[in-house]
């Protein structure tokens, strides 16, 4: 029976590029195919339960706006409330016709008061999704362990300067990657919330990166001990909430795994708006994942390029979703990842079909960015004039210098003979711009 929070929606469907109706879908039609496999498959677009069904609306000058029968001012923090939320959300799910979830577990059970009664909720809604997904056939992309909202967690959970803090978080994560492998979740997330400083007359850097390195290896470890298949990923991020996160870039990330020994284990999940934060570019962060072999799965959103806030908006540029799209496609697409919405309703739109039509809207624009990407990649666009640019590096003598075939003195003495004096090409910036442009 439906919870009613929707009204009398139940499936959202795809009418077409001339549609003007607000609840279909545009561009998004998850049984066509487009190179040799269908949107859905290339897309995997997963729900995330926090932004949706557990934010309240705040800002830092406000509290609550959201009206939601399952919030605690209406129910308490309850069992009850937990699975009112979770009817909500699966109606959503379905009625968006996604293939998955991600959720952390305080978003999905009530708090208790202490790690044991956590635990027995989370095993509680855990069994209460196993009878959803099976109903639904909805899956889970990923699970994660919300260890930074809890007070307990303000100077770090793995980097925490007190030694129990660091155990309470392993216990956590244990609890969290249980429920994934119960769930059959295709990878495990974790963004370090808090794993950062604030300032380093009280931090101990090098104490504290020794910790994570740890931390992260427990879990690797513990993976493979309950026969755990998922990818094991590091969400980067540069600041916010601690001034100076640790996980900052993929780049960070990177050097962080290589230090601990844990570069074959573990990838990245790159979010759009930590990227910008980072002072990055989206296909920046994705096509280094790529370049470094660590691409796991993209968290969608689009960040203000004002503010300097992670502001977790829907994504609605279509040229910038060709683009990353582009990158996560000249990798090979996904394998276990996925396009998960972390992105949050503005603070205003209060309605239920406003959750339905925030992302009617972004899964319509990865469509169009996933489509313009695939005619790109078709027609060579990019990747021929990309071909010509390096052509040189074929050349036998350039392919022993890279070879390492080729000393110092021997590079300066094909200098001097051949009296090489190279000149510059047009780097065509403002051509291949155009180029973009015209599948847009
Ligand atoms: C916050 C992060 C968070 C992670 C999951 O900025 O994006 O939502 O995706 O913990
Ligand atoms: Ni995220
Ligand atoms: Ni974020």
């Amino acid at each position: 029976m439906s919870t009613g929070f929707f009204g009398d929606i139940s499936r959202i469907p795809f009418e077409g590029a001339d549609s003007k109706n607000p609840l279909a879908f545009r561009y998004y039609n998850p049984d066509e195919v487009v190179a040799g496999k269908r949107m859905e498959d290339h897309l995997r677009f997963a729900i995330a339960y926090w932004h949706s069904f557990t934010w309240p609306g705040g800002d830092p000058f406000g509290g609550q706006t959201f009206e939601r029968p399952w919030f605690a001012d209406q129910m308490g923090d309850t069992m009850d409330a937990a699975r009112l939320k979770a009817d909500v959300a699966f109606e959503m799910f379905t009625a968006l016709g996604v293939p998955y979830f991600c959720f952390h577990d305080a978003d999905v059970r009530p708090e208790g008061a202490s790690f044991a009664e956590n635990t027995r909720n989370l095993e509680g809604i855990v069994e209460y999704f196993q009878e959803k997904m099976t109903e639904t056939g909805i899956r889970l992309l990923w699970g994660t362990a919300n260890l930074f909202s809890h007070r307990r967690y303000m100077s770090g959970a793995a980097t925490n300067p007190d030694p129990e803090v660091f155990a309470f978080a392993a216990a956590t994560v244990k609890s969290c990657l249980d429920a994934t492998h119960k769930l059959d979740g295709e990878n495990y997330v974790l963004w370090g919330g808090r794993e950062g400083y604030e300032t380093l007359l009280n931090t101990d850097l090098k104490r504290e990166d020794d910790q994570l390195g740890r931390f992260i290896n427990m879990v690797v470890e513990y993976k493979h001990k309950i026969g755990f298949k998922g990818a094991i990923l590091i969400e980067p991020k540069p600041q916010e909430p601690t001034k100076h996160q640790y996980d900052y870039d993929v780049a960070t990330v990177y050097g962080f795994l290589k230090r601990h020994g844990l570069e074959n284990e573990v990838k990245v999940n790159i979010e759009q708006g930590h990227a910008i934060l980072a002072g990055h570019s989206f296909e920046h962060e994705l096509a280094l994942a790529n370049a470094l072999g660590i691409f796991g799965s993209i968290d969608m959103n689009r960040n203000d390029y004002q503010s300097g806030w992670d502001t977790d908006q829907f994504p609605n540029n279509v040229p910038e979703m060709a683009i990353a799209y582009y990158q996560v496609l000249s990798g090979g697409g996904f394998t276990t990842g996925g396009t998960n919405f972390d992105a949050k309703l503005r603070r205003q739109s209060l309605e239920p079909d406003d959750l339905l039509m925030a992302h009617i809207g972004g899964m319509d624009c990865c469509a169009r960015g996933l489509k313009a990407a695939v005619a790109m990649i078709s027609d060579e666009a990019l990747s021929a004039p990309l071909k010509d640019r390096y052509a040189g590096w074929s050349m036998e003598g350039a392919q022993k210098m890279l070879a390492g075939d080729r000393t110092l003195e021997q590079v300066a003495e094909w200098v001097e003979g051949e009296n090489l004096n190279p000149e510059p090409k047009s780097g065509r910036q403002e051509l291949l711009e155009n180029v973009v442009n015209r599948y847009v």
